[in-house]
C-alpha cells in the first residue's frame, strides 16, 4: 500500500474540519477566531520577539479541543482514533482533586515530537467520567450510568479499525484521507437525537458534567480553543464586542518577566437547541448551555523546580504581588536557575508549554456551569491513576517533563 497522506497532514485536516464544523454550530467561535487572528497580527507587528514561542503561522493555526467520554472502553477507542492523527496521550489530570472538584480523570492527546508540533500542534483534552467514585455516584446510579454508556456506540467500529491501520502505516492513500477525516469529524458533531429528559435531569442533580457525558447517546466537541500572543488584549477586544468573558484569566498572572505555562479565559456559549423526550414519549424542543468559547496564551515550559515555585506563587492570595519572590525577571536568569526549559540552555530559545493545568481546567469546567457537584468528601476509594488509565487504553501515557527534557537537549 502506498502511503501518500501523512499522519501530520491528516491531523491538520482533522483540526480544520472540526473548526469548520464547530464554527457552524457555535457562531461565536468564528468571532473568537477572527479577533484572535487580529490580536496575533497586531502583536507580531509591534513586538520584535513575538515569534520566539512559535511562528505566527503555527500560533494562528493552533487549536486545542476538549471532549468527554463515559468509560475506559470509550477512552480506548478515542486513543486508537487519535493515533491515526499522530496524537498520543500525554499527562494525567485528576480533576476530582481540584479546589473545585469535577468527577472526571483526563489526559491530553497531542503530537510529541518537535517537528510534528511544528507541522500542526493540534491537541485534545480528553476527560473520562469517574463513575466509580462513590463520593459522586451511588452504587445504584453508577450501575445505571455504566449500563447506559455500555449500550451506546460513539464510534463506528470500522472507523476505529481504519484508524489503527492508518496509525500502523503512518498515513493513508490520498483517496482514503478525505473520507476518513470527514467520518472522524462527524463523530464529534452535536447530535439531534432526542435526550431522555428525566435521565438527563437525574444526572444533572449529581453533576452537570455527568449529564453532559452520560445523559446523551453521543459525544461532541465541548470547545475549540485558538491561541493568542496577548490574552489581555484579546479579553478587551471581546468585551468591546459585547461578549462577557469569565471574571478572571485562569493560570499565571500577567508578569513583566517571561510569561510561563498557560493563561486561559472563556465565555459562555449561548443556549443551543436540543430535543428532549418525556416519560410519555413526546419529543419537544428545548435548549442546553454546555458548550463555550475559550482562548489561551502559551508561555515557556517550567521544570519540576519551576513548577513547585509556580504552585507556591499561586497559593498566595494575590500571585501577581509575590511573583518576583519566586521568579526572576529575565529568560537568562530563568535558564541559569533551572526553572524553565530552553533549547541547549539558550535563553533566546524557550521551549513552549504544550500541556494543560489541572486548576485551570477545573476552573474552566465549572465557570461555565450553572451549578455543579459539591466538593467530594472523604477519601478516594477508586483505582484511577495514570498507570490504571494507560493499562485500560493500551497506550503508554507520556510524562510531559520527559518530552520537554528531550526538546531542550536536542
Ligand atoms: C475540559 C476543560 C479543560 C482546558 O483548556 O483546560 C480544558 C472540558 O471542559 O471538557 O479544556
Ligand atoms: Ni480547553
Amino acid at each position: 500500500m502506498s502511503v501518500n497522506t501523512q499522519t501530520s497532514q491528516l491531523r491538520a485536516q482533522f483540526a480544520a474540519g472540526l473548526s469548520r464544523m464547530y464554527g457552524s454550530e457555535v457562531p461565536a467561535y468564528d468571532t473568537l477566531v477572527e479577533v484572535s487572528t487580529r490580536v496575533n497580527a497586531d502583536y507580531a507587528a509591534t513586538h520584535d520577539a513575538a515569534q520566539r514561542l512559535g511562528s505566527l503561522a503555527r500560533v494562528t493555526a493552533e487549536r486545542h479541543g476538549a471532549i468527554r467520554v463515559g468509560s475506559a472502553q470509550e477512552l480506548a477507542q478515542v486513543a486508537d482514533l487519535f493515533s491515526a492523527f499522530g496524537m498520543y496521550p500525554v499527562g494525567y489530570y485528576d480533576l476530582r482533586e481540584a479546589a473545585s472538584p469535577v468527577p472526571v480523570v483526563s489526559t491530553a492527546f497531542r503530537p510529541i515530537d518537535q517537528d510534528e508540533l511544528a507541522r500542526n500542534p493540534f491537541r485534545v483534552f480528553t476527560s473520562m467520567l469517574a463513575s466509580a467514585d462513590e463520593r459522586f455516584f451511588s452504587a445504584d446510579l453508577r450501575a445505571r450510568v455504566e449500563r447506559f454508556v455500555g449500550q451506546r456506540e460513539l464510534f463506528d467500529p470500522s472507523l476505529i479499525a481504519q484508524a489503527r491501520r492508518i496509525a500502523a502505516a503512518g498515513g493513508c492513500p490520498d483517496e482514503e484521507a478525505g473520507e476518513f477525516v470527514d467520518a472522524a469529524v462527524s463523530a464529534f458533531a452535536l447530535s439531534r437525537e432526542p435526550i431522555d429528559r428525566s435521565w438527563y435531569e437525574e444526572l444533572s442533580a449529581v453533576s452537570a458534567v455527568a449529564a453532559d457525558i452520560a445523559g446523551v447517546t453521543s459525544t461532541h466537541i465541548n470547545h475549540l480553543t485558538p491561541r493568542v500572543l496577548d490574552i489581555d488584549a484579546l479579553q478587551q477586544s471581546m468585551e468591546a464586542r459585547g461578549i462577557t468573558m469569565i471574571d478572571h484569566i485562569q493560570g499565571p498572572p500577567r508578569v513583566d518577566g517571561p510569561q510561563v505555562l498557560l493563561r486561559q479565559t472563556s465565555f459562555r456559549a449561548l443556549a443551543e437547541p436540543r430535543r428532549f423526550r418525556s416519560a410519555s414519549g413526546t419529543v419537544t424542543d428545548g435548549t442546553l448551555r454546555v458548550r463555550f468559547g475559550e482562548v489561551e496564551q502559551r508561555g515557556v515550559a517550567l521544570t519540576p523546580l519551576g513548577r513547585s515555585r509556580y504552585d507556591h506563587a499561586m497559593a498566595a492570595p494575590d500571585p501577581a504581588a509575590v511573583w518576583h519572590e519566586h521568579f526572576p525577571a529575565t529568560d537568562a536568569e530563568m535558564a541559569a536557575a533551572g526553572l524553565a526549559y530552553y533549547v541547549d540552555g539558550d535563553p533566546a530559545r524557550p521551549v513552549v508549554y504544550e500541556d494543560f493545568l489541572p486548576a485551570s481546567a477545573a476552573g474552566i469546567f465549572r465557570s461555565n456551569l450553572d451549578s455543579d457537584a459539591a466538593a467530594a468528601r472523604g477519601g478516594d476509594a477508586t483505582d484511577y491513576s495514570q498507570e490504571w488509565m494507560a493499562g485500560q487504553i493500551g497506550h503508554h501515557i507520556h510524562d510531559p517533563y520527559d518530552l520537554y527534557e528531550k526538546v531542550a537537549s536536542s
